[in-house]
Formats: structure tokens, C-alpha cells, sequence
């Protein structure tokens, strides 16, 4: 029916006006770890000491992932830090250090690791239970705050010798290090706070943890990749222009000077490409070869116009070969958000960094239906209609007013197309004839389309 209503359009050539953008008010860079549309995002580190040993202590460690849309997905976070003294670490529950170093000095009973900076990882799902604890064991996988808070916190237990063994003598650890499993996050200085406190099992009791310190992370998309990951291309159905991502938003296709830098769907290379994966752990994205060379792209469709409400087509498409995404999360700035009717088949939740404007959703998939993005590929993409109700006063499709602000696809910005790119509405003379018409010819498309 969409193709129909398309062909039957572009019968009509309307003449144009040229229209003035208001949306170049709302170009974004990201240079900064400060994010409007979160500004509070943040991934705390919170070290419990739950008791003195001989030597040192017992501490509970618990990331809590306080970004709205920002997770980690597989293969997981790596943290890092640099002891102060010459701390080492006897043994743990629920992760693992990935290098033990040199414990030469120890005879007898041999430390987990000794480094001076030892690097944690999360164990693997299936990890058997005497080496588990809450919390721990995701693979390294912590979901975001807004799409899923129970899931939102990964722990593991040290057991720290050659430490202090008082709240004055212990010295905090420094220089913390997360990643995700890429750069992105800064983690900023240990601080002493108030002791966590632990309510007993039947609601009875409160227990307190020996000391705590917290540790803040933050995320910046500018550490995080130097170019974008994700671009945006639009449409409408009053206009047959498809307008694409704008070229060279993530890369340059350029065969003479960086071969091989994207692969074509039909190149005997994305087969040895694709029975050589799992062997490395290659991250790099190995992208279909496109004007755009992104490796994500959504595309917003202005679908349908009726008398009290609009209805838009959002579709997500992946074009890198080397990445699944679980858990995926969209986050689109629209002012028309604060009267959206309905979604069909994504998850939807409101966020108001800003408490009285309603125009920014997440949106991510359903559970075992499409919260799964496929790697590059006829399954590589999801996608979901939205219908908004219209606010008369403020609703148009003059001036690009149909099209997002802002698309951020896992947390990271997507580039959009220049303003003046916009597909046109027809002059604005011929409006009111045009919506009529608009809307004739989609009851008659409907009709002939259904036979
Ligand atoms: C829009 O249409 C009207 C009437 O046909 C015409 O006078 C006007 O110049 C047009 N505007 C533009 C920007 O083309
Ligand atoms: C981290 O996020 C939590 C939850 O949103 C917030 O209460 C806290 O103030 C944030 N910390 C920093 C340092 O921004
Ligand atoms: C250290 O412990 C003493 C009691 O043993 C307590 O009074 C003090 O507040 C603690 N200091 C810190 C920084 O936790
Ligand atoms: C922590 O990192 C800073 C800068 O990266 C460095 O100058 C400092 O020596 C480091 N401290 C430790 C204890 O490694
Ligand atoms: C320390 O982190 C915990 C867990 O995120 C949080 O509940 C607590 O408020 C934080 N304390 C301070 C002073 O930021
Ligand atoms: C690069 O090579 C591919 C085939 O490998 C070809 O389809 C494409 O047109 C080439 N691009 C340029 C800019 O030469
Ligand atoms: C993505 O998932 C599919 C299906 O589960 C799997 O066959 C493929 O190997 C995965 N690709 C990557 C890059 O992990
Ligand atoms: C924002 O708008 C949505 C959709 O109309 C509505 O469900 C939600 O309650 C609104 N939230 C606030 C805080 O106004
Ligand atoms: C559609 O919009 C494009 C701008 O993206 C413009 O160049 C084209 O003339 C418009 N077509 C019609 C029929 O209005
Ligand atoms: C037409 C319509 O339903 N408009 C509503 C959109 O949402 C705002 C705020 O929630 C309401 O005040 C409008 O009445």
C-alpha cells in the first residue's frame, strides 16, 4: 500500500517553495561527556569493604549502569585500577582477573593476581555456583537503566591482601579504568561515602558494610569513536525524494586508498569474512559498502496523514558484518511525542531530562521478537510504526516539522541530513487542496491496493 500511495503521488508534480529550516537550531555535536538528553547518565562503582582479614579486606564491588540508554553489550565491560600500596589480590567470586602476574614472592598459598593494575573481567553465564554471587556472571552484559534497571548492575567479591586493615590505614585504590569493552568512559577519583547498609533477609535487621567508596564514570561519544557509527535517512509520503544518509558520514568508500575497507553483499570475501568469525575477536566493524559506509542506519518514513493523527515508519538497519545487537535502544526527539497514540512492536518509554517537555522516547525491541539486530543481511534489520495524534496548533509537515530532532542509536548520536535536504512539502498555496487531495488519493490507493 505504501508503494501504491507513492506511485499515485508522484503523479502529481506540485511546484515548491523553498522553505526555511527551523530545525538547524537543533545541529548537535557530542564532544563532551554531558549529554542533554541524560544528563545525570552515569556508571557508579561502589566498593563495600564487608569485613578486615589478617592482612587486608573482603570488598564487594558493584557497578550500577545509571545511564537512561547507554549499555554494555557483549563481550562485556573490562575494569580496571592501580593499587596504592602493594596490594594483591588473594582470590575472587564472580569475575576474574585476566592476568595473574608475577607472584614469584609468594610461596605456599599463590595470589589470584599481583599485578600493580589488575584488569577484572565478568565470569560467563553458566559459571558454577560456588564461584557465583549476585549480580555477577553476565559475561560482562549490564542493561540500561531505562530498558531494564533489574538488570542493570553486574558484581564480583575481592579478597585484598597486603592492605590496610582499618578504615585509616587502607588506601584507596586509583586511576580506574572502564571499558565497554571499547574507550568511551572516564572513570573520575575513588571518594569515601557513608557505608552502604544491608537490610537482613526477613526485613529485620540492618548490617553496614566496614567502609565504602564510590567511583563515577562517565561516557563521552568523542572518546569513544572518532567517527560516527550511525546516520539517518528520511521520507515521506509527500514527497518521492528518498533522502539518503549523507555521503562519507562514518568513511569514504575509497577502493585506491584504503582497499578493502567495506565489503559487497555478493563478494566472494564476505564469505571467508564470515566462516572466519568467532575464530578472532576482531571488534572493528566490517561494513557494507555504501555511500555512507555507516554501520547503522535508521530510516524515518513519513507514512500516512489522516484527519487527527499521522503515522510514521521507523526502520532500523544494520550493515555491519561483525556485530549482532542485543538489546538495542533507539532514543528520537520529536516534539509530537508527548501524543503518541500507538507503537507496534517496539517498547516505549518517556524521557523527560527536562520534567515538563514530553518530546523525547526510547524506544527498543520486544523480548525474543526483535531485541535482537542482526549482523549485516536479509535479517539485519527491525522495524515499527508510530502513530501520533495531532496537536492542531502545532502539527505541520511544512518546514520538515515531521522529522526527528535527534536519533541516537545505543546511546551514540546518528548523524543526520542537512536541513535543506528535507523532502519538500508541495507549495504551501496549494496546502489545503494538497491534504485533500493527500487524503483522497490514500482512501482511493487503500481501496485499490485491498483488490
Ligand atoms: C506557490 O504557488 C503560488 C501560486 O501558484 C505562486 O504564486 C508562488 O510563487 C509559489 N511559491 C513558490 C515558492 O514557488
Ligand atoms: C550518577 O547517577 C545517579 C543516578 O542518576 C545520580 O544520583 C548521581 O548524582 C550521579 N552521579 C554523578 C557524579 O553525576
Ligand atoms: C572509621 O571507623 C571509626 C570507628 O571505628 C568511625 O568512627 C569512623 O567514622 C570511620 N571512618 C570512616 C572514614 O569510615
Ligand atoms: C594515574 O594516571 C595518571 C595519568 O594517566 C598518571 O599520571 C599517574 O601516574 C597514574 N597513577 C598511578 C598511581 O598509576
Ligand atoms: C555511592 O554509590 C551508591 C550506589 O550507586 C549510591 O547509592 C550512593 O548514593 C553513592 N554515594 C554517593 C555519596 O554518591
Ligand atoms: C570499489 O569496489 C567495488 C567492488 O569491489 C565497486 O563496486 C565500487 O564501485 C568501487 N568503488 C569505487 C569508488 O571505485
Ligand atoms: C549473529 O547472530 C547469528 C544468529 O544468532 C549468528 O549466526 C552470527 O554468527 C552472529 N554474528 C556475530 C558477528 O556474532
Ligand atoms: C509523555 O507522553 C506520553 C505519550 O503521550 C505519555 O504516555 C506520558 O505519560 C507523558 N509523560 C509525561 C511525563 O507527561
Ligand atoms: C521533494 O523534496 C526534494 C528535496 O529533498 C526536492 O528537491 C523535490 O523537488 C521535492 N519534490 C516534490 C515533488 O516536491
Ligand atoms: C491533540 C492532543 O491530544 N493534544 C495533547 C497533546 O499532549 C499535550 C500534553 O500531554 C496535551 O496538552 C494536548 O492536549
Amino acid at each position: 500500500m505504501e508503494l501504491c500511495f507513492f506511485r499515485s503521488l508522484s503523479r502529481f508534480s506540485f511546484p515548491l517553495v523553498s522553505l526555511l529550516f527551523l530545525l538547524s537550531s537543533f545541529t548537535f555535536t557530542s564532544t563532551e561527556a554531558y549529554d542533554a538528553l541524560d544528563p545525570n547518565g552515569n556508571i557508579t562503582i561502589k566498593w563495600d569493604v564487608t569485613s578486615w582479614t589478617a592482612d587486608g579486606y573482603v570488598a564487594l564491588v558493584t557497578m550500577f549502569n545509571f545511564q537512561q540508554y547507554r549499555h554494555i553489550q557483549a563481550p562485556g565491560w573490562t575494569l580496571g585500577w592501580t593499587w596504592a600500596k602493594k596490594e594483591v589480590i588473594w582470590s575472587m567470586m564472580g569475575g576474574q582477573t585476566t592476568e595473574q602476574g608475577d607472584c614469584s614472592r609468594f610461596k605456599g598459598n599463590i595470589p589470584h593476581c599481583c599485578k600493580k593494575d589488575p584488569t577484572v573481567v565478568d565470569l560467563l553465564p553458566g559459571t558454577p555456583y560456588n564461584q557465583q554471587i549476585g549480580n555477577c556472571c553476565k559475561g560482562g552484559v549490564i542493561n540500561s537503566w531505562a530498558q531494564d534497571p533489574s538488570n542493570s548492575a553486574s558484581a564480583f567479591q575481592v579478597s585484598v591482601g597486603g592492605a590496610g586493615t582499618t578504615n585509616k590505614t587502607v588506601k584507596l585504590p586509583r586511576n580506574f579504568t572502564l571499558r565497554a569493552p571499547g574507550p568511551g568512559y572516564t572513570c573520575g577519583p575513588a571518594k569515601i561515602v557513608k557505608p552502604t547498609k544491608y537490610l537482613t533477609g526477613d526485613g529485620r535487621r540492618v548490617t553496614q558494610a566496614m567502609m565504602t567508596w564510590n567511583i563515577t564514570c562517565t561516557y563521552s561519544q568523542f572518546l569513544a569513536q572518532k567517527t560516527p557509527s550511525c546516520c539517518v535517512s528520511l521520507s515521506s509520503f509527500y514527497n518521492d525524494t528518498i533522502v539518503p544518509c549523507p555521503t562519507c558520514t562514518c568513511g569514504c568508500q575509497n577502493n585506491l586508498t584504503n582497499p578493502g575497507s567495506c565489503v559487497n553483499p555478493d563478494s566472494p570475501y564476505l564469505a571467508s569474512v564470515v566462516s572466519e568469525r568467532g575464530k578472532s575477536n576482531n571488534m572493528a566493524p566490517l561494513v557494507q559498502c555504501t555511500s555512507h559506509m555507516c554501520p547503522v542506519r535508521v530510516h524515518w518514513h513519513v507514512k500516512l496523514n489522516y484527519k487527527d493523527y499521522w503515522r510514521v515508519k521507523v526502520t532500523i538497519t544494520n550493515f555491519n558484518y561483525r556485530m549482532n545487537y542485543s538489546q538495542w535502544n533507539l532514543v528520537v526527539q520529536h516534539p509530537n511525542f508527548d501524543n503518541l497514540t500507538q507503537l507496534f512492536s517496539f517498547n516505549y518509554k518517556p524521557l523527560n531530562p527536562y520534567q515538563n517537555i514530553n518530546d523525547t522516547a526510547m524506544l527498543w525491541g520486544v523480548k525474543f521478537y526483535n531485541d535482537f539486530l542482526n549482523q549485516a543481511g536479509p535479517l539485519g534489520n527491525v522495524q515499527s510504526e508510530l502513530l501520533f495524534r495531532k496537536d492542531k496548533s502545532t502539527f505541520t509537515f511544512d518546514k520538515g516539522w515531521g522529522f526527528p530532532r535527534r536519533i541516537y542509536f545505543n546511546g551514540d548520536n546518528c548523524v543526520m541530513p542537512p536541513p535543506e535536504a528535507y523532502p519538500y512539502l508541495p507549495n504551501s498555496s496549494l496546502r489545503k487542496t494538497v491534504s485533500f487531495l493527500v487524503l483522497l488519493i490514500g482512501l482511493l490507493t487503500t481501496f485499490a491496493c485491498a483488490f
